[in-house]
């Protein structure tokens, strides 16, 4: 069975989202964040070296990184979730599936670390603000073309959004300004399989 290394409040939200739909069998391990500083704890570490969340077990090997996790899920469910057919849509997922991690997140957290930063903070960010504001208007914009990310169904790369989206609603002003995003967001929190999760991982809140 999988194992799921679950960090209240995170990425990890989203394997489990993953699994539920998936049907996949699981259990969770679960760890909290400190209340002060939002770290991990160290046991994580014992795990993996980098100590974050998600990890995942199964069949004896540790494997980290959501995207990578979501791709091997993928694979052991013969391809369900995974590129749709045709090339368009097959590249907008590879696309998505990179684009949460490797784009979207780093200006997120950005904001977030700079929010904790005194004075300072404060100013860096109105920098950042417009670079957020130019990820929210493309994802508004695709979201305003197609009812999923890769096109007509709901693959992968919805659930590897399906974080910044949460954290930009919650800490980066993702507001009904951009109507498509927040209905494809109210449609994925309304989806049996993430509430399944929700309940599983436990309480989820970025406040
Ligand atoms: N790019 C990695 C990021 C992993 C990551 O930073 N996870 C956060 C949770 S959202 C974490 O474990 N934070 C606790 C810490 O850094 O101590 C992924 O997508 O898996």
């Amino acid at each position: 069975m999988i194992v799921v290394h679950h960090l209240n409040n995170s990425r990890s939200q989203r394997v489990l989202w993953m699994l539920e739909e998936l049907g996949l069998p699981y259990r969770v391990q679960r760890y909290e964040r400190d209340p002060k500083t939002l770290f991990a704890p160290p046991e994580l570490r014992r795990v993996h070296p980098l100590g974050k969340s998600p990890a995942i077990e199964d069949e004896g090997r540790v494997i980290v990184e959501s995207g990578a996790i979501v791709e091997y899920l993928v694979e052991k469910a013969q391809g369900r979730l995974g590129a749709p057919a045709d090339e368009a849509s097959a590249l907008r997922y590879r696309m998505f599936l990179h684009y949460a991690e490797g784009s979207l997140m780093p200006v997120l957290l950005l904001k977030l670390v700079l929010s904790r930063v005194p004075l300072l903070g404060g100013l860096a960010i109105k920098r950042i603000r417009p670079m957020i504001e130019v990820h929210l208007d493309f994802v508004e914009a695709e979201l305003a073309q197609r009812p999923w990310f890769a096109g007509e169904e709901m693959t992968a790369a919805d659930i590897m959004m399906s974080f910044p989206i949460e954290v930009a609603r919650h800490r980066a002003g993702l507001d009904g300004s951009r109507p498509h995003t927040i209905a494809w967001l109210e449609k994925v929190q309304a989806l049996p399989a993430y509430r399944r999760a929700i309940e599983a991982g436990g309480a989820y809140a970025y406040d």
